[in-house]
């Protein structure tokens, strides 16, 4: 069976567990990372070098790097249906799993990391507010993508839309202000009712 390391409160970790769940592919998870521990072991070393997860073996395939991961398994196990078969549409689903790892994601983790994982006498309030902006901008540009458009790239549900899922459930449930979005949270409320989104997006942002 195909085996996952990673804790829940990661969202690259989430991106497999709603990528396996979509796909209704059995897996094992084992908890690892932060208090868990287990990343910075020698073994797990030897399948991901960096200490980071996620990582999944695949029946001897070692694979890190969520969004790789995703685009594994979506390719393997429903290609026409998250991974998008035209190159093109695939290209649009690329770029914004691409976006969301290195450009919304790096900005947010400075207001994520503060005003969730940081003590109130410990937080920089100027490097949260100055996160919590940029972030707040860049939801637009994903805001502005999905007018008139039900999802991510191309017409349907695809590993787009599955990669941009837990960072979004972050980012609407950050205790901070936010720019009305109306486009990303129709999105949000229809991702929100499919079950294996409702099932893992549902946990409190730790
Ligand atoms: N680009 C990598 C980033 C992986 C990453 O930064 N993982 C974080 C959790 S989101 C991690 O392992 N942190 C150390 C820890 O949990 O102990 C990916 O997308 O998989």
């Amino acid at each position: 069976m195909l085996k996952l390391w990673g804790r829940l409160n990661s969202i690259n970790v989430m991106k497999v567990v709603l990528a396996l769940d979509e796909i209704g592919l059995p897996y094992e998870r084992t908890d690892a990372g932060l208090q868990f521990g287990v990343n910075n072991t020698p073994e797990y070393r030897a399948m991901n070098p960096n200490g980071l997860v996620p990582t999944i073996d695949d029946d001897g395939f070692v694979l890190w790097e969520s969004n790789a991961i995703v685009r594994y398994l979506c390719a393997v196990h429903a290609a026409g249906r998250f991974w998008p078969e035209d190159p093109r549409v695939r290209a649009d689903a690329d770029r914004w799993m691409d976006w969301q790892g290195t450009t919304l994601n790096p900005i947010m983790v400075p207001s994520f990391a503060g005003l969730v994982r940081t003590p109130p006498e410990k937080r920089d309030a100027a490097a949260i507010e100055a996160s919590r902006t940029k972030t707040d901008a860049a939801v637009g540009l994903l805001d502005a993508r999905l007018e008139g458009r039900e999802y991510i790239a191309g017409g349907a549900f695809s590993m787009a839309d599955i990669a941009l899922a837990p960072i979004m459930h972050r980012w609407l449930n950050m205790p901070c202000e936010r720019t009305p979005r109306p486009q990303v949270e129709r999105w949000y409320a229809s991702i929100m009712a499919r079950p294996a989104c409702a099932k893992n997006l549902t946990r409190p942002i730790t």
